[in-house]
């Protein structure tokens, strides 16, 4: 809190007390008024001015009604109470003085209505700093007013509820009424919870509450089952809320600001594993670590921290026809594997920079690859979210098509991304193999609806995921299975790859069920651009 603010609100405090010093002094100040002009010799002189004083004093405390009031008081004892001249004992004319009080009236009144609109304007002003402006419901400033100093505490849980899908409230309700349906929500949390909770709207979609300890266990059942037994209306029209909770409890010392930040880390956590409530555990924190390896990226793309590793694919005559270019990240001495980084960038449209960054390096290192094993292919491996970005495809078919290597490069897809958009997959891969690219589907048997891929993408290979090969020497069920998808994709005219073959053993099984080419740790780890390069000359 700002050091005007601190005064502000001192001031306020403070109003009280001087209003009714005030009041009083203003009281008391009258008869002064009286005796002073009564001394002066009366109302001929002009002393009696002095009273405007008291009437915008008036005005001052108690608005127009407290100007109106002083303007008659005055009116009074200087009128029908006053001589206008004392000596004489002369007293005025009825005209006289009515005249007089009206004019006080007047002023009062004026100025009485000047400082309430004055006040007004002020009020409106300190409710919308402690209030959200669309709803009304109090915010974070309206906490910190009542506790300035946040100071750490033991004894209090806090609580972030989140509306996860306020997007589509929104976008169905207007802002209009989707406010109020947040005003019922708020109206309900404060009915089901201790009336010594403090409730607030930490933003459009959150409130944030503060208890005190108790048991959470009860209480958090209690209150998702509340919410959920609540059916709440957007104008006449029943909606469905979908609720988060996350607690922050613990015994250490924590300023409230810290927990209500807790608390969102622990709702943000219940959203995306699909969980009522969840309480805030330092495990949960790596999501905040995630986030600010997503702020890393761009920066590690500008400064040559992705690199490339390749790991060749092989027919079964252990020849190398492929090279498969897998993406790392050497980030603060560690390298990261594509696990660690891709599923971030597949969230935003980075996943679009890193794959067209991909590409070009990719057709520079097959420069040097081709030099020494000119039938060499690439692969490389593509997110779902590149197929959303029509500009991304064209520049990749334009690059693809300037370098000339769309016979040699075929691009990786995997399996259960494919289903997100299966039109929209299926209208780039054909724009691909137009242009010459065939397509591998990846990790293939692992995802869902196979089959309809196989039928309806043009596809040229499948790649069979790594948890068949490594298991097919232990069950014969696996082995059954890896043959039931070799023969269907044989039968399919595509090419079946073999991925994770790791023993002769497993080559062997993988020749006699009829894989057409094998990838694994027998062969090759994934190398660095070097070791490729020293790797391919060898097998020359
Ligand atoms: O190399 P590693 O086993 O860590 O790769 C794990 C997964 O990451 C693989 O299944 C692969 O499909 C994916 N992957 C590797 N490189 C890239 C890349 O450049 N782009 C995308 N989208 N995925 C990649
Ligand atoms: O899913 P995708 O094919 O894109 O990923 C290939 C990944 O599989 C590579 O990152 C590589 O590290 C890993 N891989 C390749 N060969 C083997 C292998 O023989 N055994 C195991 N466990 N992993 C492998
Ligand atoms: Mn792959």
């Amino acid at each position: 809190m700002d050091k005007r603010e601190t005064l502000l609100k001192k001031l306020l405090e403070q109003q009280r007390g001087l209003r009714r010093v005030l009041t009083v002094s203003a009281f008391l100040l009258f008869p002064v008024v009286y005796l002073f002009v009564y001394a002066t010799g009366g109302t001929q002189h002009a002393y009696l001015h002095i009273v405007y004083v008291l009437i915008v004093l008036g005005a001052f405390l108690y608005g127009f009604k407290g100007g109106l009031i002083a303007a008659v008081v005055a009116g009074i004892i200087l009128g029908p109470l006053m001589p206008l001249n004392t000596t004489t004992g002369e007293m005025q004319t009825i005209e006289n003085w009515l005249f007089r009080m009206l004019f006080f009236a007047l002023i009062g009144l004026s100025s009485g209505g000047l400082f309430d609109y004055v006040y007004a304007q002020f009020n409106k002003v300190m409710f919308q700093t402690t209030h959200h402006v669309e709803s009304g419901l109090p915010n974070y400033n309206h906490y910190m007013k009542s506790n300035p100093e946040d100071k750490p505490k033991t004894n209090v849980v806090a609580m972030t509820l989140q509306i996860n899908n306020y997007e589509s409230l929104i976008i169905l309700l207007g802002r209009h009424a989707y406010y109020k349906v947040l005003k019922d929500l708020f109206d309900l949390v404060k009915k089901s919870l201790p009336e010594s909770a403090i409730v607030i709207q930490a933003d459009s979609r959150r409130f944030w509450i503060e208890l005190s300890k108790i048991d959470h266990h009860s209480m958090a059942q209690d209150f998702s089952k509340t919410l959920e037994e609540q059916t709440f209306f957007g104008e006449n029209v029943p909606l469905y809320l979908d609720f988060s909770i996350g607690y922050s409890i613990g015994d250490e010392a924590k300023t409230t600001t810290d927990r209500f930040n807790e608390a969102d880390i622990a709702a943000l956590h219940a959203k995306n594993n699909a969980l009522k409530y969840v309480v805030f555990h330092d495990a949960h924190k790596e999501d905040q670590l995630l986030l600010q390896r997503l702020g890393e990226l761009p920066l590690a793309i500008k400064n040559d921290e992705l690199f490339i590793v390749y790991q060749p694919v092989l027919d079964m005559k252990e020849n190398v026809v492929q090279l498969e270019a897998l993406i790392r990240w050497m980030h603060h001495g560690e390298v990261l594997s594509p696990d660690q980084f891709i599923p971030l960038a597949e969230e935003t449209r980075l996943i679009d920079q890193i794959t067209a960054w991909l590409l070009d390096k990719v057709i520079e290192d097959y420069r040097v690859f081709s030099k020494i094993q000119p039938s060499i292919k690439m692969a490389i491996n593509i997110s779902q979210r590149n197929l959303f970005d029509p500009h991304l495809i064209e520049n990749m078919i334009d690059t693809i098509k300037k370098s000339n290597i769309q016979h040699q490069l075929e691009i990786e897809m995997t399996e259960s991304t494919l289903m997100l958009n299966r039109s929209l997959t299926q209208s780039f891969l054909e724009a691909f193999k137009y242009i010459g690219v065939e397509s591998i589907l990846d990790d293939f048997g692992t995802g869902y609806s196979s089959l309809s891929c196989l039928r309806d993408l043009p596809v040229k290979k499948v790649k069979i995921d790594q948890d068949f090969t490594l298991s097919i020497t232990e069950s014969e069920d696996t082995k059954q299975l890896v043959k039931t998808i070799i023969d269907l994709a044989h039968y399919m005219n595509l090419d079946v790859i073999a991925e994770g073959v790791e023993e002769t053993e497993i080559f062997e099984q993988m020749r006699d069920l009829g894989v057409d080419y094998v990838q694994g740790f027998l062969f090759s780890k994934p190398m660095t651009f070097e070791e490729t390069t020293l790797f391919l000359k060898k097998r020359q």
